[in-house]
């Protein structure tokens, strides 16, 4: 089967976002293109947080065309980052839904996109040998501070293209494959969390993340299903 993911890079030394950068090329371009920059000036998490993109991280946007836009698209990014990270020797972790933690500390973040069912944008920040700013010291990490030297760059990027692509494949072809992974790669299953949905605060037990993606939990001696929207998690 042919190669998808990577079949056109479009490297940048800088951008404000690859994520905006790939929005305005999505129309016009191939599926699988891939922006690549070494410094994002205005790099975002979701809710119009910022993500801080020094030079020597890996800030990448893949522009997508899948049949039908799905919000498990998120788990192919988390899903790479984690198979590129075991690569290096580092044990990843998924931070339902949008995080990759390594050593108790975030080290990557996805953010997807997509404007109807034309295109989805899947945008991956991914600290390699970039400093992490003073104030995310406490919660973030890069693969250079895990490893204890500096991380060949473009290696890193070849390996994430290569399991983007596959998992880009599983997601398309065997969803429920996918999710079985996730759920095996889900660190907060049995945890007790908070979630803030739509300001509205949710304290319970993570039980499973199921096939659609949802989060369910044991809030107050009920059931829920949380779904995947904007929501943020907070251990206790
Ligand atoms: C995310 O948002 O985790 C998604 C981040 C996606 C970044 C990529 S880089 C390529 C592409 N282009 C973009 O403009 N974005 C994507 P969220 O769950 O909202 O988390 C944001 C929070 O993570 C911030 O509020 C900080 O607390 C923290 N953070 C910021 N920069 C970080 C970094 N480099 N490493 C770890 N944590 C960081």
């Amino acid at each position: 089967m042919n190669r998808v993911v990577g079949i056109r890079i479009i490297s940048l030394e800088e951008v404000d976002s690859t994520n905006e950068y790939a929005k305005t090329i999505a129309p016009d371009v191939p599926e699988g293109t891939v922006v690549v920059a070494k410094r994002q000036t205005a790099g975002r998490g979701r809710k119009g947080r910022s993500w801080a993109s020094p030079e020597g991280g890996i800030w990448m946007s893949v522009v997508l065309k899948p049949p039908r836009i799905d919000p498990r698209l998120v788990f192919v990014g988390a899903l790479a980052v984690v198979d590129t990270l075991a690569d290096f020797g580092i044990s990843g972790w998924i931070k339902w839904p949008n995080d990759v933690w390594a050593g108790g500390r975030k080290i990557s973040g996805v953010l997807t996109e997509g404007r109807g069912d034309e295109y989805a944008i899947l945008g991956i920040g991914l600290n390699v040998n970039n400093p992490i700013p003073e104030e995310l010291r406490g919660n973030a990490v890069s693969m250079m501070e895990l490893i204890g030297s500096k991380v060949p760059l473009e290696k890193v990027i070849e390996r994430l293209l290569f399991h983007l692509d596959g998992w880009y494949r599983v997601f398309l072809e065997r969803p429920e494959l996918m999710m079985a992974k996730v759920r095996e790669k889900t660190f907060i299953i049995g945890m007790t969390v908070r979630i803030l949905e739509d300001n509205t605060a949710v304290t319970g037990r993570v039980l499973d993340v199921l096939d659609d993606g949802s989060l369910l939990m044991f809030v107050g001696g009920q059931l829920r299903r949380i779904l995947y929207g904007d929501v943020s998690l907070k251990f206790l």
